[in-house]
C-alpha cells in the first residue's frame, strides 16, 4: 500500500507529462499545418498577383473604334468675299453631326485626314490676300479645327495635300516653277523634296495604301491623264490614254482599284479601273458634274461630290455605283476616314 502511496505521484507525473507531451505534440502538428497553411495562401497569392500581371499585360485598354466621318469644303451663302469664303466642316457619314471646323475669311478647301483620323491638312489663302484664289498654302490642323500650322509659305499655288499611309509625309502640288509640280514633305513642313519637273500641269497626287506609290494627272500628252509613280518620283507609268479629261486619282484602301473622274461622256463621270489601269468601269451616269471620289476606310463605299440636283453636294454611293444617295449637305471634296 505504501508503495501505491509512493507510486501514484509518479504515476501522475508520468500521465500528465504523457497528456503534456501529447498536447505539445498536438500543438507543433497544429502550428505546422497553420505554417504549412499560411505558406500554401502566400504561394496563391503570389500566383494570382502573376496572372493579374499577365492579364494586364495581354489586354492592354481597348481603343475606342473611331467613329467614320465625312470632311468636305463648303462656300458659306453669306460672305462678302469676292469667291465666297470657303470653310472646312466634318459630319456623320449619313450627314448628320455637321461641323464646322475651320472660321476664317481666307479660303478653306480640299480637306484631308491623317490616317490616324487625329488632325485635317488643307488648302488655304489665310496667310496673304484672301481675295486671291491662286496664292494657297498647305495648312494641317487638329480634327476639331485647334492647332492650326502652316506648312507650306509662298506666293505660288500649294494644293491638294495628300497623306502617305504611315502619316509621315504630305505630297502636293505646286506651280512654284510656272507649271503644277508634285511635291513631298514631311508632315511638320520640314524636308521638301521636287518629284517632277517638266512644262505641264501634274497635279492631284494619291498615296497607294502600300506608301510605294503615287498616283496623280497630268496634261503632259495633251489633256489629262492618270498616272502612277513610285514615291520617289521614278518609274512614271500611264494608266489612261484619250482625248478627255482624266483626273483626281483615288486608291481603294486595298490598293487594287483606283477611282477618278473624268469628262469622257461630255459632263464629269466618276469612274474606277484597276490599279493597272485596265478593267475601267463608269460608276455615275447624269448631266451634272460628278467628281472628287473618295473611299470609305473599307472600301465599300465612295463619297463624291456632284450638282446634278442644282448645288454641289455630298454623295455617296456603293464602290459599283449603286445606291447613289444624297446625303443633303452642300460641299466639294469630300474625305473619308
Ligand atoms: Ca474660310
Ligand atoms: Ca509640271
Ligand atoms: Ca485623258
Ligand atoms: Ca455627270
Amino acid at each position: 500500500m505504501w508503495e501505491m502511496k509512493r507510486l501514484l505521484p509518479i504515476l501522475v507525473a508520468t500521465v500528465i507529462l504523457v497528456l503534456s507531451i501529447g498536447c505539445t505534440s498536438k500543438r507543433a502538428q497544429q502550428a505546422e499545418a497553420v505554417q504549412a497553411i499560411s505558406t500554401e495562401a502566400a504561394q496563391l497569392r503570389k500566383e494570382l498577383d502573376e496572372i493579374k500581371t499577365a492579364t494586364s499585360v495581354a489586354t492592354p485598354t481597348p481603343t475606342p473604334t473611331p467613329v467614320s466621318r465625312i470632311a468636305l469644303s463648303l462656300s458659306l451663302p453669306f460672305s462678302s468675299d469676292r469667291y465666297g469664303d470657303y470653310e472646312i466642316f466634318v459630319m456623320d457619314v449619313d450627314g448628320t453631326n455637321v461641323q464646322q471646323v475651320t472660321d476664317h475669311d481666307g479660303l478653306d478647301l480640299a480637306p484631308v485626314w491623317s490616317p490616324d483620323g487625329k488632325h485635317i491638312a488643307f488648302t488655304s489663302n489665310r496667310d496673304g490676300d484672301v481675295q486671291a484664289f491662286y496664292i494657297d498654302d498647305i495648312f494641317v490642323m487638329d480634327a476639331d479645327g485647334t492647332n492650326v500650322q502652316q506648312l507650306t509659305d509662298n506666293d505660288d499655288w500649294d494644293a491638294s495635300p495628300a497623306w502617305s499611309p504611315d502619316g509621315k509625309r504630305i505630297a502636293f502640288h505646286s506651280d512654284r516653277d510656272g507649271d503644277f509640280e508634285i511635291f513631298v514633305m514631311d508632315a511638320d513642313g520640314t524636308n521638301l523634296q521636287q518629284l517632277i519637273d517638266n512644262n505641264s500641269w501634274d497635279e492631284d497626287p494619291a498615296w497607294s495604301p502600300d506608301g510605294k506609290r503615287i498616283a496623280f494627272s497630268s496634261d503632259r500628252y495633251g489633256d489629262d491623264e492618270i498616272f502612277v509613280m513610285d514615291a520617289d518620283g521614278t518609274n512614271v507609268q500611264q494608266l489612261t490614254d484619250n482625248d478627255d479629261w482624266d483626273e483626281d486619282p483615288a486608291w481603294s484602301p486595298d490598293g487594287k482599284r483606283i477611282a477618278f473622274h473624268s469628262d469622257r461622256d461630255g459632263n464629269y463621270e466618276i469612274f474606277v479601273m484597276d490599279a493597272d489601269g485596265t478593267n475601267v468601269q463608269q460608276l455615275t451616269d447624269n448631266d451634272g458634274w460628278d467628281g472628287d471620289p473618295a473611299w470609305s476606310p473599307d472600301g465599300k463605299r465612295i463619297a463624291f461630290s456632284s450638282d446634278r440636283y442644282g448645288d454641289y453636294e455630298i454623295f455617296v454611293m456603293d464602290a459599283d455605283g449603286t445606291h447613289q444617295v444624297g446625303m443633303n449637305q452642300k460641299g466639294t471634296s469630300p474625305d473619308w476616314r
